[in-house]
């Protein structure tokens, strides 16, 4: 499998910790979302993947060429594909949660941060856009933090990792790059230090990438 991937994107990073999570191997493929106004958009890519967004998971299958994105299809691919460990609880409620919780990264605070949305407030307005990041990443944090509050053990959904996990690391690190101030939010805080100690958000961390700058 191919995964087609930058090193700082959080929706790459979240599939990383997956592969890493169920011990499966990738060949890795560096898109690069800056230089010469972002290898996303080249008709090449596009091509396969009209969102010109990364990641991308390319493979082959029955002779069939297979293009997925969206970082949450293609962590509940690889739990399909390799089903130990979960990433998606047992229990139906806890498991409502965990996704619930993911959405709340994926679809309630990276969208309002991604590049695409920063250079258009850039060209487009007269808006401090890194305030703007810094405000809906501390809302997406405060609601997070308030369901972790009542949910977490060790991780943000019981004692096990989970989806929600594999969102909120990452778009931790797009926090601190956005000087979000992280001190109001100590039971994030706890979560992270226990994934931050698996070899699995290690190794897929952005610096450890081929094309970490
Ligand atoms: N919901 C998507 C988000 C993907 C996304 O926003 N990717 C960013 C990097 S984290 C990207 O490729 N941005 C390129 C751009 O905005 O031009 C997913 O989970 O895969």
């Amino acid at each position: 499998m191919i995964l087609h991937g930058y090193w700082r994107s959080s929706s790459s990073w979240r599939v990383r910790i997956g592969f890493a999570l169920k011990e499966l191997d990738y060949e890795y493929r560096a898109v690069h979302l800056v230089e010469g106004g972002g290898k996303q958009h080249s008709a090449q890519y596009r091509a396969k993947n009209p969102m010109r967004q990364v990641p991308m998971l390319e493979w082959e299958e029955n002779g069939e060429e297979i293009y997925l994105t969206q970082s949450l299809a293609i962590l509940e691919f690889l739990d399909e594909l390799r089903p130990s460990p979960a990433i998606l609880p047992a229990n139906r409620v806890h498991r409502a949660w965990a996704r619930e919780m993911a959405e709340i990264i994926n679809a309630g605070t990276q969208p309002l941060q991604n590049l695409a949305v920063i250079q258009k407030i850039k060209a487009e307005t007269d808006l401090d856009a890194k305030a703007w990041c810094r405000d809906w990443i501390e809302r997406g944090l405060t609601a997070y933090e308030l369901l972790a509050e009542r949910r977490a053990g060790a991780y943000s959904v019981g004692d096990e990792v989970s989806l929600a996990d594999i969102c909120l690391i990452p778009q931790l690190y797009n926090a601190r790059r956005f000087d979000v101030d992280l001190e109001a939010f100590p039971t994030i805080l706890a979560i992270e230090e226990r994934c931050n100690a698996l070899e699995a958000f290690q190794v897929s961390h952005p610096d450890q990438q081929p094309d970490a700058q």
